[in-house]
């Protein structure tokens, strides 16, 4: 389903882990051409249905840690039938299904991971992950996670440099959309698109329930929103809004800040479709 590289044993050289519908793989790089399966020696053997994985190093070690990010428990012995509104029978999306908790592996810098899953708190809290990115979100100089879910409110754990993470999601914006509502999160990615040398966050989805095929917004339209504590940890963060049309075409529409407790729309951009097509410019 997805791939991950990295050199989690500092030797100089790129490895993979390999997620799958069934057991994902570890492939050890032996520098010759050559992998060598070190799934089960290392550790990180997960089996069910993962899509998305990351290397991200969350206690600063200097060694690469694993995040793996698992969708549903589907079984094809254990088949449903769904039907869609029409009443014909259709494809059973994600709600037909239990979620898989997220898994995190600490390296142990021998070769092995130990699964912090449970003592991180990354899984106490899940939605069907389809898509994950490690940046600094909040500038703090530690690694954060942000987990996009598929029709599940996503999930930001953010570092809390003791070992442990905190899903922030709601209050930074980006779990659900401006309804409340889940979305269908699938691909994510993150740059510093303002250039204020903080990572901003773009994901990617497409909302089956909005009215038009053409709408697909994730965008936080709150105003002066203060979070209950009021004293969040943040100073900026962005959430990204893309369109995507049925050209298949992607459009951003706007992001929003979130400095201080307060979410904010700092800017909303509208991109004109392009004319139909036979059109032309009068000159
Ligand atoms: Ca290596
Ligand atoms: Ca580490
Ligand atoms: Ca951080």
């Amino acid at each position: 389903m997805g791939v991950a590289a990295a050199d989690f044993n500092n030797d100089g050289w790129v490895d993979l882990y390999v997620t799958n519908f069934g057991h994902n793989q570890m492939w050890r790089n032996n520098g010759d051409g050559t992998f060598t399966d070190v799934t089960r020696e290392s550790g990180t053997d997960v089996s069910g249905w993962s899509c998305s994985a990351a290397f991200l190093d969350y206690d600063r070690d200097g060694w690469l840690d694993l995040f793996v990010g698992n969708y549903v428990d589907f079984r094809f012995s254990d088949q449903k039938k769904c039907l869609a509104a029409s009443g014909a029978e259709d494809y059973c999306g994600p709600l037909s299904f239990n979620p898989l908790p997220n898994r995190l592996f600490r390296n142990r810098r021998d070769g092995t991971f130990e699964d912090v899953t449970a003592s991180s708190r990354i899984g106490s809290e899940f939605g069907g992950a389809l898509g994950v990115i490690c940046a600094d979100f909040n500038g703090d100089g530690w690694v954060d996670i942000y987990v996009a879910n598929d029709k599940r409110p996503n999930q930001l754990w953010v570092n809390q440099r003791d070992g442990t993470f905190k899903n922030d999601g709601l209050v930074a914006g980006c779990a659900l959309d401006q309804d409340g509502i889940p979305q269908s999160g699938m691909g994510v990615d993150a740059g510093d698109v303002l250039g204020r040398g903080l990572e901003d966050l773009a994901q990617h989805f497409r909302d089956i329930q909005a009215r038009t095929e053409t709408v697909a917004i994730d965008l936080p339209f709150i105003d002066e929103f203060t979070s209950p504590s009021g004293d969040r940890i943040f100073t900026h963060h962005f959430v990204l809004a893309r369109e995507h049309g049925k050209d298949s075409r992607e459009r951003v529409m706007g992001y929003a800040s979130i400095k201080n407790g307060k979410i904010s729309l700092i800017n909303f951009v509208s991109v004109p479709d392009p004319p139909p097509e036979g059109s032309e410019k009068k000159k």
